[in-house]
């Protein structure tokens, strides 16, 4: 069975504005700020506004228009943050063997060095 939603993980504080971030992008669907412990130069981390505890959830449980200005969003956020040209990463971890801390989606956009062929 899908774990719950838990309101009162930090992402659910951020979209509430009960927590601060250093926010680069927001629309209607979506939120993406710099993440609070920067693995690489540009570390971004995008969010949808939804309940959503993992990509799992997401992918599953979201409709088609929440799916759609996520991506979209994700593009636009990219570019808009320069790195398309040299190159980035987008990242999900979901569940216990990916180590996610946060149980709301996100997808990280790691980029402003050579990524190397893994990252975590
Ligand atoms: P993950 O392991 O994929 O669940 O990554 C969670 C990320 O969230 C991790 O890179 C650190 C980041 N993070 C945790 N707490 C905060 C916070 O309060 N603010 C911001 N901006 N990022 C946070």
């Amino acid at each position: 069975m899908a774990q719950p939603y838990d309101d009162n993980n930090i992402f659910a504080k951020i979209l509430r504005g009960e927590i601060p971030c250093n926010k680069v992008y927001e629309d209607d669907h979506v939120l993406a700020f710099h993440d609070i412990n920067p693995q690489t130069p540009t570390h971004v981390l995008v969010i949808p506004k939804g309940r959503y505890v993992s990509s799992d959830d997401f992918f599953n449980e979201a409709d088609e228009a929440e799916i759609a200005a996520f991506f979209r969003a994700v593009g636009k956020i990219s570019r808009d943050l320069g790195v398309v040209d040299r190159g980035y990463r987008i990242l999900a971890n979901a569940g216990a063997d990916a180590h996610q801390e946060v149980p709301h989606f996100h997808l990280h956009i790691f980029a402003g060095t050579d990524l190397g062929r893994m990252i975590k």
